[in-house]
């Protein structure tokens, strides 16, 4: 952290139009030390330096119980230039009480991170999870005013000393719906209050929507959430940036369009980053691939592993972090590094619309009554239990798609259709006015056959 706490820390603060010429005079100047000082060793040794040769972070969180910990304070001050609390700014920590409030835990780990020249990200104002006894019980205007009053509270305390909160955290189903919970139960208009209350509170500090399975580009969540952004973007309510968290852990991996979903977002006219990641067994492929796709968009502004060594993850038993529980650098660290060392660029296309399906190992047409219809499957994201298929319907605008899965699999979940269900394994599938792209989620139950559909337009 030495190298990037020395003068204004500021470099992965700019604009990216100027992180871009900074790249470039950052090029120049290697090139010039390679010329008159051969051997000089012109790639960073840290992340957090390394990081920021492109104008980006490299982050970590911290547990305030592990601050006496100096082998972990070593390597945390040493690697990494952005700091998550990872419990301490939660809603159950900073207000335990009704509207009274302690600070003491976030406070510890913003004096730590600032004393080693990290910044901070505040993490979470408004989440359905760890919120205090008192508003779990809570709804209606009660609740809403209680929500306003947690932001205007905790943002009050750290005003002006936070570089990003995330004012709101994981509100979306994976079919992208809303996710009901006491503050959905408030109305539907919640998040929107929750970035205006914030914006209000600190305008000095950016605002983050962050959620999780949001990294697949063809995902129901990854549509939802980009549709709320696009929203707010049009609707002028506040919103500076987007957090993947990124937790490819549990049975979930790297996927193969990930940075088609960090462009898309950075589009929209936000900062994307990926907050909180991990990865099983610390893939080095997957590490390198999930760097390269945020140092491929000039509008990914840094990373976040959940967790300095393996033993201090709340997945610990992937072990899915960068150093191992003995604190020594893994594989996936040096792949890691070096993609940060080789430079950021810009992306080639900026997709501002969702991608359709590429491949069509499916796909059946019916032709009743003298209108014709396709119902194209291609796959989407999957995990150990399942997997989800993305729909594209063309041709007549009316139609009707029935989709068998293969018996013991089952449909679990569908986005953007109409549907009924003649049995668990059937599916009907009608517009729900919202175009003719949707999707499934299955739960294959061991027989991963492809379903079969057919179309029929009226
Ligand atoms: O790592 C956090 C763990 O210590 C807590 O017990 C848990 C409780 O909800 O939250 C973990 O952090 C979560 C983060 O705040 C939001 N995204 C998912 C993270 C992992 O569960």
């Amino acid at each position: 952290m030495a190298r990037t706490s020395a003068g204004p820390r500021s470099s992965w603060w700019r604009s990216p139009a100027t992180r871009a010429l900074a790249g470039l005079a950052t090029v120049a100047a290697t090139a010039a030390v390679l010329v008159t000082a051969p051997g000089a060793d012109a790639a960073a040794s840290t992340l957090g330096a390394a990081a920021a040769q492109s104008g980006r972070y490299f982050g970590t969180a911290i547990a305030a119980g592990r601050l006496g910990d100096s082998a972990y304070t070593t390597i945390a001050a040493r690697e990494f230039n952005m700091v998550t609390p990872e419990n301490e700014m939660k809603p159950d920590a900073t207000e335990p009480n009704q509207n009274q409030f302690n600070f003491s835990s976030g406070d510890q780990i913003y004096n730590w991170a600032v004393s080693h020249g990290a910044k901070v990200r505040g993490h979470t104002l408004a989440w359905h999870a760890q919120q205090p006894g008192w508003m779990q019980n809570m709804g209606g205007s009660n609740l809403r005013n209680a929500m306003i009053n947690h932001i205007q509270k905790v943002m009050a305390h750290y005003q002006g000393k936070l570089a990003y909160w995330d004012v709101v955290n994981e509100a979306f189903n994976e079919d992208g719906s809303r996710r009901s919970s006491n503050l959905q139960s408030t109305g539907n208009d919640w998040i929107e209050v929750a970035f205006k209350t914030a914006r209000a509170a600190d305008s000095s500090t950016k605002l983050c929507y962050n959620d999780y399975n949001i990294d697949n580009w063809n995902y129901g969540k990854t549509q939802g959430v980009y549709n709320m952004v696009r929203d707010f973007k049009s609707r002028g309510v506040p919103i500076d940036c987007v957090g993947l968290q990124a937790h490819f852990t549990g049975g979930s991996s790297v996927p193969s369009n990930l940075q088609t979903t960090i462009s898309s977002f950075a589009a929209l006219g936000v900062d994307v980053a990926l907050t909180e990641v991990d990865v099983t067994n610390s893939s080095t492929s997957q590490y390198a691939a999930l760097t390269q796709a945020c140092m491929n968009v000039a509008r990914c502004v840094g990373i976040t592993v959940w967790g300095v060594r393996d033993s201090d993850s709340w997945r610990s038993n992937e072990s899915p972090l960068l150093f191992d529980g003995n604190g020594n650098k893994k594989a996936a660290y040096n792949s890691v590094l070096n993609v940060l060392n080789s430079g950021g660029g810009t992306p080639t296309t900026t997709p501002t619309t969702p991608t359709n399906p590429t491949t069509t190992p499916t796909t059946t047409t019916t032709t009743p009554g003298g209108g014709s219809c396709t119902a194209s499957l291609s796959a989407g994201q999957s995990w150990n239990d399942r997997y989800n298929l993305n729909v594209s319907v063309s041709g007549s605008s009316s139609w009707t798609v029935t989709m068998t899965v293969p018996s013991p699999a089952r449909i679990s979940a569908t986005w953007n259709i109409n549907a009924t269900w003649p049995s668990s394994q059937v599916l009907i599938a009608t517009p729900n006015g919202n175009g003719n792209n949707w999707g499934v989620t299955i739960m294959h139950n061991g027989n991963r056959n492809w379903p079969s559909v057919s179309c029929s337009a009226s």
